[in-house]
């Protein structure tokens, strides 16, 4: 038979022929086998893991994110390549570092410095941190990445709440970063705009706070052209300052997303959720994210820790394709 001309399709042929069954053996590279391997270039992102909950507690919320970033890096190892954007994903993860887990102590202030600390190494090294959280107190340390080297950032924050609330005695908290980072003296914080907001779960004072120093969207508003307005009109400003992305799993629908530190009866879609990790992986001014308020404890067949692993698997695809 030949195989030139006229031999048939070359799928028939390659099942047929045990010789040629050596072509068909193909690699199934995963993620863990592909991070970090080019040692010699730039890095251009960093995992972070801020294994913290000690905000969620004083928040009154149920504590367990702690455990959330071993399990999502775990779980994003074992994930491949896209397929289609293959080259552009593997030279990006190959000058993506191993993930890195902070220790936390249990002192919210003390451990948010500390990740302050290694959210502007990377800044600095012009590379992206991509932090795993943790509670949303994860956020103000993520921030203070920039205040630590006086880089002002507009922090872009997907959430069913609204998260400036008031210190408790003194202490941050998981409902406060973002009060902490407007009212920050370092003045870095350039605005403070949060999509996916439950009307049942956002104080009216609140909401206007939110509105004098950014922009509040609720859920039911929030479309994708809503993030692409967002960064036009960043665009359309000149305002070349960075953004800051931080994602809080619970403005995903507990349906899609229960393992979350404070579930979610109406949130928005799983598919929505990821278009906008991509979209923003995308954006050439994101110049670093955290994903926030993943609970293992109330999780279900790792449901949620696999939308996680996905979204940080969709910023990172978007990333490689910027
Ligand atoms: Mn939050």
């Amino acid at each position: 038979m030949s195989l030139k001309n006229g031999g048939g399709s070359g799928i028939s042929e390659a099942l047929a022929l045990p010789g040629r069954m050596k072509q068909m053996a193909t690699s199934d590279l995963r993620i863990n086998e592909v991070i970090g391997t080019n040692t010699s270039g730039a890095e251009k992102a960093s995992l972070i893991g801020f294994p913290s909950d000690k905000g969620v507690r004083i928040n009154g919320g149920r504590t367990g994110a702690a455990k959330a970033p071993e399990q999502i890096f775990n779980r994003l190892m074992q994930l491949t390549l896209h397929p289609q954007h293959n080259e552009l994903h593997t030279v990006l993860l190959r000058h993506v570092s191993h993930p890195h887990m902070l220790h936390c102590t249990g002192n919210v202030a003390a451990d948010q410095q500390n990740l302050g600390m290694t959210v502007a190494e990377s800044l600095k090294n012009g590379s992206v941190p991509v932090i795993m959280g943790g509670g949303h107190e994860t956020a103000f340390g993520h921030y203070l990445g920039y205040s630590e080297t006086n880089k002002p950032v507009h922090i872009l924050n997907i959430d069913a709440h609204t998260d400036v609330r008031p210190l408790k005695e003194g202490r941050p908290h998981s409902g406060s970063p973002f009060m902490q980072a407007i009212e920050d003296q370092s003045g870095c914080c350039r605005s403070y705009t949060v999509m996916g907001l439950q009307p049942s779960s956002v104080a009216r004072d609140h909401l206007s706070y939110v509105n004098e120093n950014g922009k509040a969207v609720l859920a039911d508003d929030l479309k994708m052209k809503t993030v692409q307005d967002y960064f036009s009109d960043l665009r359309s400003n000149s305002d070349s300052d960075p953004v800051m992305l931080t994602m809080d799993m619970d403005a995903v629908d507990q349906s899609q997303a229960p393992g979350v530190s404070a579930p979610n009866a109406s949130g928005i879609d799983s598919g929505f959720w990821l278009e906008i990790a991509f979209y923003c992986g995308r954006q050439g001014n994101v110049a670093s994210f955290d994903l926030c308020e993943v609970n293992p404890a109330f999780d279900r067949d790792d449901q949620t820790i696999r939308l996680a692993a996905l979204t940080v698997w969709y910023f990172l695809l978007g990333l490689a394709l910027r």
